[in-house]
């Protein structure tokens, strides 16, 4: 084999390379929720693209106004996210009610069950206290009513009475400001897509701004979010400063006159004086042009006490008005609703229920008991 050989096969493997790369690339360049758009929402259809706009071209040139769905869809599928049989804490919870003998050593595996699913030891206490006073009273005997004894109690841990609504409005003519904060992966960039979708469903102007400029991938990820409701996505060049990017977004709402400026930060686990610092400059920088209205720090239900140390170090450093629980779905830690809300003295406005547009839910005390107890 000579020489001139051996670089023909090297040209060829280069060229089948350079083919499979350029292959790949095309792939990923395709919007990653085209399917799950798609797919038909059983019963609110949402008003589609025109049938004209033929299947064979990936991307829509003109982005279409999608509408969320109903609310009593996402009710609907709240409670089957929590019911019983998808969830550990709502089984352990109904099988208190199931056993047929009280004795201490039911109750030990219900208090097992509450402190795993992140219920914290203090409201553990509270509630097996109040149920085995309540339950001794009458027994199990009356299921129906053991149920509402285990509801009234478990409600006024999550406590109704807390003021759940966003501070999405603005004064004096200048747009309300949500900061979203939390660690990187919590899921602050995909809950600002779904918050904007129903921001626009509620017919407010919106823009979305990229304080997270980390990476670039962060500021296409959040801009597919806002090109799919038609709203403006300001960013940033990489690397550049998330203070800067923050007030250009808010000075785009000033200037185009919108009702919400939402913008996204970067989370990444740094030392909390460096968070401090970011997060202290971007609402410093922020508020020389509008108040910030809402702090929404973001807690993954999944991560559980480490979940809540984080959101302790962020509670320090930024003053927090709301919470987001995302991923409840098929998380067993449901009951960190509760241990947040005490720990930090701020609500649950918002949870997260999948990764599917949609997902997003407001927070109603009466509406998640529901959901757990339901069956
Ligand atoms: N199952 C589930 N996944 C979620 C939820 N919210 C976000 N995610 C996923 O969590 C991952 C990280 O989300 P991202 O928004 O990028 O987090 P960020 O780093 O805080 O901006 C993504 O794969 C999301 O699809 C939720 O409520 N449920
Ligand atoms: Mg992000």
């Amino acid at each position: 084999m000579d020489i001139l050989q051996l670089l023909i096969i090297g040209l060829l493997g280069l060229a089948v390379i350079v083919a499979g790369t350029i292959f790949l690339a095309r792939r990923r360049a395709l919007p990653p929720a085209t399917k799950r758009e798609l797919s038909p929402q059983p019963t609110a259809p949402a008003p589609e693209a025109p049938e004209e706009s033929t299947p064979a071209e990936p991307a829509a040139p003109t982005p279409t106004l999608e509408r969320p769905e109903a609310p009593t869809t996402r009710m609907a599928r709240l409670r089957r996210r929590l019911a019983g049989s998808n969830n550990p804490l709502a089984r352990g919870l109904l099988s208190i009610l199931s056993s047929d003998r009280l004795d201490a050593d039911a109750w030990d595996d219900f208090e097992a069950v509450l402190i795993t699913s992140d219920l914290g030891v203090g409201p553990t206490q509270e509630l097996t206290d109040a149920l085995r006073r309540e339950l001794a009273i009458d027994g199990v005997a009356d299921q129906a009513s053991a149920k509402q004894v285990l509801r009234s109690e478990l409600l006024k841990l999550v406590d109704p009475s807390l003021d759940r609504s966003l501070s999405v409005d603005g004064a004096d003519g200048k747009p309300g400001v949500v900061l979203v904060v939390g660690v990187n992966g919590t899921g602050k960039t995909t809950t600002i897509g779904k918050l904007a979708r129903v921001l626009v469903a509620e017919d407010k102007t919106v823009v979305l701004g990229v304080a997270d400029t980390f990476r670039a991938a962060a500021a296409d990820q959040l801009q597919t979010w806002g090109d799919r409701v038609g709203v403006p996505t300001v960013r940033g060049p990489e690397g550049g400063d998330p203070a800067a990017v923050a007030y250009q977004a808010v000075q785009r709402g000033l200037d185009d006159e919108v009702d919400v400026v939402v913008v996204d930060t970067a989370g990444r686990p740094h030392t909390k004086t460096g968070l401090m610092d970011e997060l202290g400059k971007i609402k410093r920088v922020i508020e020389k042009l509008a108040p910030v209205t809402e702090v929404l720090l973001l807690i993954d239900a999944t991560t559980g006490q480490n979940g809540l140390i984080q959101a302790r170090v962020f509670a320090e450093v930024v003053q927090i008005t709301g919470i987001v629980l995302s991923k409840l779905d098929g998380s067993a830690k449901g009951g960190i609703v509760v241990q947040v809300q005490r720990e930090l003295g701020v609500p649950v406005k918002l949870i997260g229920l999948g990764e599917g547009v949609d997902d997003l839910v407001p927070f109603e005390a009466e509406a998640f008991v529901d959901a757990l107890l339901s069956e």
